[in-house]
């Protein structure tokens, strides 16, 4: 039995948020080409200046925010059903929820789009950063604030689910998809409260002119401090696909699901309580209070590098169960072939890359060196725009078919799509981290400066401006050749031919019985959380409040 026989109601919420992360990814890949063609100069009549910035912003929102969540409830909501074997409690709650989603997103893609036409009298040129002092229409913060709020009831249903399957198996472990799901649920719901009181407390009362001014200080931590969690919320689902359904394209079978917990209550406790590492640049926060969340900020590589331990070792052994051998020859013995496969291999590879780069970033007087260059984006097209983003188009080539009962098409097209993107995104991202260390700065569309000379140690400006545009174009076929399997797919004869993939994913080497239960107490991981969070957020909130809440500015903190 496929996943879509036995839920078929929870298939039709998975495949619609599917369809809409789709639609966004594809959107979002086009205005990154028209993005890529003017900041390089090579043609710079496609709109005016000034509307880069409603752009950039339609870009980063679509891909970042909308594309990313609207996946990832989809993706969960097939982990949580499929793993315990039971299906939300009520679908007209769950579709209340995917409504609420998708009204807010048009809701601020309207809004965006109409700093770009003249009959929308709205604007929303604020990056997808948003705080104080750019300035958008009230429906761009409500926008964003109900797509929040929907993707909060995702979370109600996995939790609804897990009781249920609880009242049923009291003395089971929890499934390790789900555990993931509600470890990452819990995650985004912790990070994002500061963003719902910097939109709810100030962004919103301030656009629609309740309030005079808003602290621009205040506002800027209370994003940063959603800001950095929210990486992580884009990222363990990408773990989640690693570490249970990988390790089976591979041939084998993960090598610890106890492992595999800890890295999630590690992510849960420590990625939030480290925000301030992108304020190293702002005034008004101490020194000391940068040093402590640099340290903190270096804690959270240790679960990424106990998942590059976990995740390469059970890819080892699926290759050796599929007869590899020798020192690095395995390597030969993996299904390259098979997109899913290879999709999440050259993913976890972009993400060791840019693993680098987060060191460099992460680094209080380094940082200065790469501060708000175009550096910054070369990082995260690796860390989200490849770790993530080929991960979940490289899994949706295996979930597709057991969420329409279709067989996967043009197989060709799905087979190169992965290394389409990994070369794009080589060319793309190498440029734009070169460009950054010569100093050309990220997100205007002025980094011309032609009165300034960047100087590049190796190649010239010109050359790096073809690899970025080269790049891109190449990203942009890739991103079509998925659409075209997805669509194609979609639209495929059911029952045709059998299905070529089967959902069991197989036990953990070791199971959930090799790990302590009170790893899955989660009262206990998210008291400790606050914990953290109210000694590293706790000081500079307060003295930024005792400043006076609207005060345009705060007295620098001493620590
Ligand atoms: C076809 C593929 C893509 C292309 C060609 C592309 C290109 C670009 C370019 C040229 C910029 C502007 C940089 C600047 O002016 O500073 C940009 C920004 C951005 N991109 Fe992409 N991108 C692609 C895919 C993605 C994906 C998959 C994601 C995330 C899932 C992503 C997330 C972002 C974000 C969040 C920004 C805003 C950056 C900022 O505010 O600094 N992009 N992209
Ligand atoms: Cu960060």
């Amino acid at each position: 039995m496929t996943y879509v026989d036995d839920f078929p109601g929870e298939a039709r919420v998975v495949r619609t948020a599917f369809a809409i992360a789709f639609a966004s990814i594809g959107l979002g890949g086009a205005l990154g080409v028209l993005q890529a063609l003017f900041r390089t100069g090579y043609s710079r009549s496609l709109f005016s200046s000034v509307d880069y910035y409603s752009i950039l912003t339609a870009h980063g929102v679509l891909m970042a925010l909308v594309f990313t969540t609207f996946f990832i409830v989809g993706l969960f909501t097939w982990g949580v059903t499929r793993s315990l074997d039971t299906g939300f409690r009520d679908l007209r709650f769950t579709w209340g929820w995917l409504g609420l989603m998708t009204l807010g997103t048009v809701l601020a893609f309207v809004t965006i789009l109409g700093g770009i036409v003249g009959f929308i009298p709205t604007h929303a040129a604020v990056l997808y950063t948003f705080y104080a002092p750019l300035e958008a229409s009230p429906t761009f913060y409500l926008g964003l604030a109900l797509l929040v709020v929907g993707s909060w009831g995702a979370g109600v249903d996995y939790v609804l689910a897990l009781l249920d399957w609880r009242a049923e198996h009291p003395d089971e472990r929890i499934p390790l998809q789900t555990f993931m799901a509600v470890a990452t649920m819990l995650l985004w719901v912790v990070c994002t409260l500061g963003v719902a009181v910097e939109v709810v407390v100030f962004l919103l009362p301030w656009s629609l002119g309740l309030i005079p001014r808003v602290d621009p200080l205040l506002t800027r931590t209370l994003f940063w401090y959603f800001g950095h969690a929210v990486v992580y919320f884009w990222l363990l689902p990408a773990y989640f696909v690693w570490y249970t359904i990988f390790p089976k394209l591979s041939g084998g079978r993960l090598f610890s699901d106890p492992l595999a917990r800890v890295v999630f209550v590690l992510f849960l406790v420590l990625s939030t309580p480290v925000g301030v590492h992108h304020q190293y640049g702002d005034p008004g926060l101490s020194q000391g209070l940068k040093f402590v969340q640099m340290t903190s900020t270096y804690f959270i590589l240790l679960p990424s590098l106990l998942t590059a331990f976990t995740v390469v070792a059970s890819m080892e052994h699926g290759a050796r169960q599929r007869g590899g051998k020798g020192l690095l020859k395995w390597l030969r013995a993996l299904p390259w072939e098979n997109p899913s496969f290879s999709g999440i291999a050259l993913a976890g590879l972009a993400f060791a890359a840019s693993g680098f780069g987060g060191m460099v970033n992460a680094g209080l007087n380094v940082n200065a060196l790469v501060h708000n260059t175009m550096w910054v984006p070369g990082h995260f097209h690796l860390t989200v725009g490849t770790a993530v983003a080929l991960t979940f188009m490289a899994i949706t080539y295996w979930l597709l078919p057991q969420l329409t009962g279709k067989r996967l098409r043009l197989r060709t097209l799905a087979a190169v799509q992965p290394y389409l993107w990994f070369v794009g995104m080589v060319f793309m991202s190498n440029a734009m981290h070169r460009v950054g260390l010569a100093g050309v700065p990220r997100r205007t569309s002025e980094p011309q400066y032609e009165q300034v000379l960047f100087n590049t140690p190796i190649a010239t400006m010109g050359e790096l401006h073809l690899q970025t545009v080269g790049g891109a174009f190449i990203l942009f076929a890739s991103l079509l050749c998925f659409l075209a399997v997805v669509l194609s797919t979609w639209l495929g004869e059911r029952g045709a031919e059998p299905l070529a993939v089967n959902g069991h994913i197989p036990e953990a080497l070791s199971g959930p019985e090799h790990s302590p239960r009170i790893l899955d107490d989660f009262r206990v991981w998210v008291a400790l959380t606050f914990l953290l969070l109210l000694i590293a957020y706790g000081p500079p909130l307060a003295a930024m409040v005792q400043n006076g809440l609207f005060a345009p500015g705060s007295a620098p903190i001493p620590v």
